[in-house]
């Protein structure tokens, strides 16, 4: 690769750590990112790889606040889970460190500071919705509204979930503190803004000029963001959870969560490697690569490098690869309506598949549109193409060489053609996919990759060694070493998506890899990554000890991987079959989520509706109401009407005679549940038949929003007749 770059610096959003992290997480940023580090190490290239939970923000003080306890609380046990969760899937930053570091929390400062100094702030004082009886003011997830651009009634005070608009609290319908549910007041407050209209000029020129090769959508971003115009933009908040803004009286503010968050990775840097970090943020020979969702372009392409070009002593990105989002089973993925598959969870259900997640996340990676994840799709994925082709096609070489050559790597003693032809098929795969790497198309990458293994695959299947070997061992020696030299092609071609499954296919053929440098020991020399075949993955520093082979990126498409008389291991399994039992488990899981949320949002619409109130009516004078007789009266019997849902005759004694009244209360009382009640009438209604009964007033009733109906009944018995006024 050439480039005018000495070394790659790769972040990843920094996940917040108000929940853990999901599939929608790891398709947009994690997975790409990580083959994407695996790729440029092996092909010798310096990478630092910085991320780390973000611990400030309204997300985290809304948790802790639900569930009664301190963000503290929060941030430590999703810190802890999120972390756990990426080294199980073998996603292995540098650094996994956290915005409420002391490091973290100096540096934020220290940069907010210098800009302070230097006068690239602006302060304006404005009203903002504040809660009276939480007593706090109520930025961003504090206040919830109707959307005004899709109407959709649960929106934040900075972004609709359902249509994706990014808002500001003063855009709500009917605006409503999340803390009490009350309707919030204005009140006056100061804060510092970033006057993003000044670096308007030079951003058009940057992205749009000199950015021209970022990914579409990104671009696309960019370009309507600075099309509209940038408004200052504030960075500072009313609220006690966060890095202190460090100016005198600015007590009870912190810095907005979007300002700290993205120093972020410079704090990470900073505490992985206090002497040498400024070289991978400071010098023009680092490469900087932002990996991100969508809904992070505008802050890491627009807000953040303005913050760094503020300050004017770092490196800008240089690309931000930002992928769309991951939609579940067609629904739109939710850490807060529980709509997710969680990493962690995933790990616990699928043991030792984690190469299986890592394939379907970037074989459906949503890179240019929304996708969908379906667990469907996912065991199809696994039986029909990670058994079926990959595993299917290593365990035939590996197997019939055992069987017929005991293990050993056989001689080239009876090639033809098509061997040859065949090699020759996978130097093209290995351009293509570096191409697709290059330019962050690890979709079609993986294709690539996948492509070796169905060369593989279609090679064995038609030169048939199981037959070939009842007659001709010298050519069935020649077809058994060219697969195996294909599993040695796969070994290194798949090191960068599926890793497990490498270090297993390593075992199998006794081959060591050439994985690269990295920074994870932290200052000093970095680490050189000679993988084994044997031990689990086992990281040997400086020499490749006792392997024989050590294969590097350099060699996929090389057709003399592996020497003759090579002895191979154990052939394992690299991939099972996913039968419909535990895909049907998770598919039940996920219905029941769903059958909760719909109930839930049934109660809570039948809830709304019964508080419906409708409009009052026309006034009317005394004498219109002293026109009509209301009394107290007793039930005496009560039967259904014949034929009618609706309909109770009622036998009453109202004080001045016993009558019958037809009322439509069938609905809502029983015969039995209206003897012997007290209820109140309107008894000189005039008289008319209902279903052939004469009906002789009444019954008051009062009725709910959703139509729900009670009688009335006096505070306490008294005598029949009596009048009510
Ligand atoms: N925590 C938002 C997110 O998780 C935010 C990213 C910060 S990156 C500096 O989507
Ligand atoms: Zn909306």
């Amino acid at each position: 690769m050439e480039s005018k770059f000495k070394r790659t610096l790769v972040t990843c959003a920094l996940p917040y750590a108000n929940g853990p992290v999901h599939i929608g997480h790891l398709a947009g940023v994690y997975v790409p990112a990580d083959i994407y580090v695996r790729y440029l190490r092996m092909r010798g290239e310096d990478v630092l790889y910085i991320c780390g939970s973000d611990e400030h923000g309204v997300p985290i003080t809304i948790k802790a606040k639900k569930e009664g306890v301190t963000p503290q609380d929060i941030v430590d046990r999703y810190h802890r889970i999120i972390k756990d969760a990426f080294t199980g899937l073998g996603i292995n930053f540098d650094i996994y460190s956290r915005t409420s570091s002391d490091v973290h929390e100096r540096n934020a400062s220290a940069f907010f500071r210098r800009l302070y100094d230097e006068g690239k702030f602006i302060t304006k004082e404005s009203e903002q919705y504040y809660d009276t009886e939480a007593k706090t003011f109520l930025a961003d997830r504090y206040i919830t509204g109707t959307c005004p651009k899709c109407g959709n009634p649960g929106a934040y005070g900075d972004q609709c979930e359902k249509c994706g608009s990014t808002l500001s609290p003063e855009e709500l319908i009917d605006p409503k503190s999340a803390l009490s549910g009350s309707a919030p007041i204005k009140k006056k407050t100061t804060h510092w803004y970033l006057p993003l209209d000044k670096y308007e000029p030079w951003l058009r020129e940057w992205i749009l000029e000199s950015h021209k090769e970022w990914k579409t959508n990104v671009y696309g971003q960019c370009k309507s963001w600075l099309d509209g115009g940038l408004q200052p933009r504030a960075v500072s908040r009313d609220l006690d959870w966060g890095v202190p803004v460090p100016v005198e009286g600015a007590e009870g503010k912190v810095l907005y969560v979007w300002f700290d968050a993205p120093i972020g990775y410079i704090s990470n840097t900073q505490e992985l490697l206090p002497q040498s970090w400024e070289k991978w943020w400071k010098s023009e020979d680092t490469r900087l690569v932002h990996f991100i969702g969508k809904d992070n372009i505008v802050f890491h392409c627009i807000v953040f490098p303005s913050m760094l070009k503020a300050d004017g002593g770092y490196i800008l990105p240089d690309n931000v690869p930002a992928n769309e989002f991951l939609n579940l089973e067609g629904d739109k993925i939710s850490t807060s309506r529980g709509w997710a598959v969680w990493a962690h969870e995933y790990l616990r259900d699928f043991p030792g598949q984690q190469d299986v997640l890592r394939y379907v996340l970037c074989a459906n990676a949503p890179e240019t549109k929304d996708n969908d994840f379906t667990w469907k799709d996912f065991q199809q994925r696994n039986n029909s193409e990670l058994v079926a082709v990959l595993g299917n096609f290593v365990n035939r070489a590996v197997v019939l060489t055992g069987k017929y050559f005991g293990g050993l790597v056989p001689e080239d003693l009876g090639s033809e053609a098509i061997d040859a032809e065949t090699l020759a098929q996978i130097l093209p795969c290995r351009k293509a996919l570096e191409q697709y790497m290059e330019t962050f198309h690890f979709r079609e990458a993986l294709k690539e990759a996948m492509n070796i293994a169905r060369i593989g695959n279609k090679y064995i299947s038609d030169t048939e060694p199981w037959k070939v070997a009842k007659t001709d061992m010298n050519r069935t020696a020649s077809i058994l070493r060219t697969c195996l030299q294909i599993c040695a092609d796969l070994a290194i071609a798949f090191e960068p998506f599926l890793p497990f499954t490498a270090e297993k296919l390593r075992g199998i053929l006794r081959v060591g890899i050439n994985a690269g440098k990295d920074h994870r020991s932290g200052e000093g020399a970095p680490t050189v990554n000679f993988y084994a075949p044997s031990e689990a993955c086992a990281l040997h520093t400086g020499e490749a000890a006792s392997q024989d082979i050590v294969l590097g990126w350099d060699d996929l498409g090389r057709s003399d991987l592996l020497p003759a008389g090579h002895a191979l291991g154990e052939p394992v399994l690299l991939f099972s079959k996913i039968e419909d039992a535990p895909i049907q488990a998770q598919i039940d899981k996920l219905a029941a989520i769903k059958a909760a949320r719909q109930a839930a949002e049934a109660a809570k619409a039948a809830e709304e509706a019964a508080r419906k109130v409708e409009p009052a009516k026309d006034e009317i004078s005394f004498d219109d109401f002293a026109r009509m007789d209301i009394r107290t009266a007793t039930v005496l019997a009560a039967e259904r009407v014949p034929k009618t849902d609706k309909l109770l005759k009622l036998t009453i004694d109202t004080g001045l005679d016993t009558r019958t009244i037809v009322s439509g209360i069938a609905e809502y009382y029983s015969p039995e549940d209206m003897v012997g009640k007290q209820i109140c009438i309107l008894a000189n209604l005039a008289p008319r038949a209902i279903r052939g009964i004469v009906s002789q007033g009444m019954i008051l009733m009062a009725k709910q929003g959703d139509g729900k109906m009670r009688f009335i009944t006096p505070a306490e018995v008294v005598a029949n007749g009596a009048v009510i006024s």
